[in-house]
């Protein structure tokens, strides 16, 4: 298989993006290996300027729960840019698309769209603190909640990947007013509100971590975080921009029957366009401009095309489809793991519904420290087999492998048989 094209342009991309990429993790330095250039995708398909096909697990990341370019989408995208690309001006799509969102996520009574995750979760913690007049914010080792200052300490995804969890550049004055806890470990909590008592804005968090790595939240956790917050009267935030609709029309939310104060929001609201929304109670919702004085605007926010995308790929999410994807991330999982076993690898492998992260160690993965026990090199090894063989996961041990409504059991199977060749990978150093 030649990559020759891709490693042309990654030698250009050098010269002009820092990293050759707008997005650390798409360079492939975890994995060692040199990122290839996609020229289109289809359904569950990619394929690079050099003609080679993969099966894709990256999904962009998430938002592709429909898979790529549904016809569907497609036309209406099209149908949209026809009547204007963008307004700067309220539009009818936005309220539609509001209203989709608190049908589907019931503590979502206000939502304001923005363009990303990293706004949604800023602005979510910018009014937090604006109502509780507290300034200090909990968030979870290994979680990630987008590149915000705040939030760059002891950060997952591309920060924990590429070994910087805390980043240079963020103040000490923005990293103090941040608070660490550990996944899944309520004492750590109990903890920060003990030594914090009436400062602590809000607790923001992965109600399912997906940028450690896959990491569900353990019995009763979610829960418990709902009532001390509840009971500290500090507002309790849900970072759902993974989750929501993905692991159920409701989020985690749903599963866990918890709600939260103020829910984050991106990928598939946006259905593989520039969305991000950050909602909750009407009260606290109405604190935000121009109803209240919590300030937070943006150009693009509410763009018809990215308010097309999203409805579009609200309204498909039909009650079967979690159920099939369900099927499918059992299986993938399933198969990895047996993959493992018969290589003798020591693997363990984390899936909720159609998020999946295979760990490289023989330790249950719970939090920031037992996810970062696993052997990144070992998953380098891995990962650059599976890419040799024509499937593409994401390129950092740390990261959630994506499925979509465009997957089938041919593609997981042929993704299985080709895990049992890279497993034996694994083995030669
Ligand atoms: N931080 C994203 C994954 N959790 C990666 C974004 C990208 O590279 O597109």
């Amino acid at each position: 298989m030649s990559v020759s094209k891709s490693r042309t342009l990654f030698a250009r991309a050098q010269q002009i993006l820092p990293g050759g990429v707008d997005s650390p993790v798409r360079a492939f330095k975890a994995v060692g290996a040199s990122p290839i250039f996609i020229r289109r995708a289809a359904g569950a398909r990619i394929e690079d300027v050099d003609g080679n096909s993969y099966i894709d697990y990256v999904m962009s990341w998430g938002p592709l729960i429909h898979g790529h370019a549904p016809r569907g989408l497609v036309k209406a995208l099209a149908a949209a840019a026809r009547d204007g690309t963008s307004f700067g001006a309220p539009s009818p799509l936005e309220v539609e698309l509001g209203e989709r969102v608190r049908e589907l996520m019931q503590s979502v009574e206000r939502v304001r769209f923005v363009n990303s995750g990293t706004e949604a979760t800023m602005s979510a913690v910018r009014l937090a603190r604006a109502a509780t007049k507290r300034e200090r914010i909990v968030k979870f080792e290994g979680c990630y909640h987008g590149h915000a200052d705040p939030f760059l300490v002891q950060a997952g995804s591309g920060a924990l990947t590429l070994g910087q969890p805390t980043s240079p550049g963020v103040t000490h004055g923005a990293a103090a007013d941040t608070l660490i806890a550990s996944y899944n470990d309520l004492e750590s909590v109990r903890r920060l509100f003990d030594a914090n008592r009436d400062h602590i804005a809000a607790v923001i968090v992965e109600p399912i971590a997906g940028n450690m790595g896959v990491v569900p939240p353990a019995d009763g956790f979610l829960r418990a975080l709902r009532e001390i917050c509840s009971s500290e009267r500090t507002l309790l935030i849900f970072d759902e921009v993974i989750s929501g609709f993905r692991v159920a029309p409701g989020g985690a939310q749903q599963l866990a029957w918890v709600t939260p104060d103020l829910t984050c929001l991106g990928k598939i609201i946006g259905g593989g366009l520039p969305v991000g929304a950050y909602g909750g109670r009407a009260n606290l919702m109405e604190m935000v401009s121009p109803a209240g004085p919590v300030y937070q605007a943006g150009t693009l926010s509410g763009n018809p095309l990215a308010m097309t995308a999203g409805l579009w790929s609200l309204r498909q999410l039909k009650p079967s489809l979690y159920p099939n994807l369900a099927k499918l991330g059992t299986r993938l999982a399933a198969g990895l793991a047996d993959a493992a076993r018969e290589a003798g690898v020591a693997l363990q492998v984390n899936a909720v519904g159609s998020v999946l992260t295979p760990f490289f160690t023989d330790r249950p993965v719970r939090d920031y420290q037992s996810a970062t026990s696993a052997d990144a090199q070992r998953y380098g090894r891995f990962f650059r087999g599976m890419l040799a063989r024509g499937i593409y996961p994401p390129p950092s041990q740390f990261e959630a492998w994506f499925l979509s409504a465009a997957h089938t059991v041919k593609d997981v199977d042929k993704t299985i048989a080709a895990a049992r060749g890279a497993m034996r990978d694994v083995l030669r150093s």
